[in-house]
């Protein structure tokens, strides 16, 4: 790559990215020397071989996330609870999946810069839940499939309009869907907030640069389950503590039979929590249970 005729302010893009030893730096660096590249037809020929580089290490990146994801297993395994995150390009959908769980994701100014899922699990006070970020809606890449089988869909947008595009393709999901407004420009939030709830739409307001209502989207993710989090102990024992996850209307029974291996040993139960009159009242095992109750099972 010659740059002999550069600006020094593309050579000093060029510095970083020869320097750089990450492929995620390189990607950045490289993203920098495009835009400082000048866009004139003597240049032509550099900005094709910049946009080669950038392409071949995104597919190295891609590549081993890929390999990575498929040993031991083929494919994508549906969790219990999966969340589906879609959008259109540059929408957010990269930063959000970081922003909520551990995967190694490609943020990018770039369009259409995420080519396959990429699987992230999100922790909610101990509860795991699948977040996929799939394709961006309008590209070649976006999976129908996944966002169909769903149990739940994140709708990502950056302006109310956005959401009339994309509810054409959503004909055929069945899980429930969360639109999440993700705040890029200056907006008026009342108003914004005024429009969604007149639209009667399940939607949360945040922003993936200041992070802003993390923790109520975790909350809203984890309600569209419709699952209910159960504790269990021992006797003199703390709860535990990360909660199981059950159906709604579940039993103590349902419990019994997931945590020993002979429901039969059962002595004496006993329940605190919502589905319980007073702390620590003794309970058979047609008693159906609430969100965040704890469960202590005596066996001889
Ligand atoms: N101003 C602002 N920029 C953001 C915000 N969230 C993301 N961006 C920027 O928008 C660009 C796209 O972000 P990504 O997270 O890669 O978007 P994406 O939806 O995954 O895009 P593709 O995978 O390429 O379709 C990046 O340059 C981000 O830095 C935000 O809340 N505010
Ligand atoms: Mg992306």
């Amino acid at each position: 790559m010659a740059s002999t005729n550069q600006s020094p302010q593309y050579k000093k893009t060029e510095a970083n990215f020869l320097a750089a030893k990450t492929n995620k730096d390189k990607i950045y660096w490289l993203e920098e020397m495009i835009k400082e590249c000048p866009k004139h037809k003597s240049s032509e020929k550099m900005l094709a071989n910049l946009k080669t580089r950038r392409k071949k290490l995104l597919e190295k990146i891609e590549g081993t996330k890929k390999m990575r994801r498929s040993s031991g297993r083929v494919g994508i395994k549906k969790e219990d609870m999966q969340a589906i995150i879609l959008g259109k390009t540059n929408s957010g959908k990269s930063s959000l999946l970081s922003l909520l769980t551990n995967a190694q994701v490609v943020v990018s100014p770039i369009v259409f810069s995420t080519k396959q899922p990429v699987i992230g699990m999100m922790d909610y006070n101990g509860v795991l839940i699948q977040l996929i970020e799939v394709p961006a809606i309008e590209s070649e890449y976006y999976d129908k499939g996944l966002v169909n089988t769903a149990d739940t869909i994140l709708i990502l947008i950056n302006e109310i309009k956005d959401l009339n595009d994309i509810e054409k393709s959503l004909q055929n999901v069945h899980g429930n869907k969360i639109v999440l407004f993700n705040i890029k420009d200056n907006i008026d939030k009342r108003k914004l907030e005024a429009t969604l709830k007149s639209k009667k739409i399940n939607f949360v307001i945040i922003n993936t640069k200041t992070k802003e209502n993390m923790e109520q989207l975790k909350e809203t993710i984890f309600s569209s389950f419709e699952k209910i989090r159960i504790f269990t102990k021992e006797p003199g024992k703390e709860k535990s503590k990360k909660p199981m996850i059950f159906n709604p209307d579940s039993t103590i029974g349902d419990v019994a039979k997931k945590v020993l291996k002979n429901i039969s040993t059962i002595k004496q139960t006993k329940i605190w929590g919502p589905s319980s009159k007073f702390p620590g009242q003794i309970v058979g095992l047609q008693h159906k249970l609430k969100d965040l109750c704890v469960v202590e099972f005596k066996t001889r």
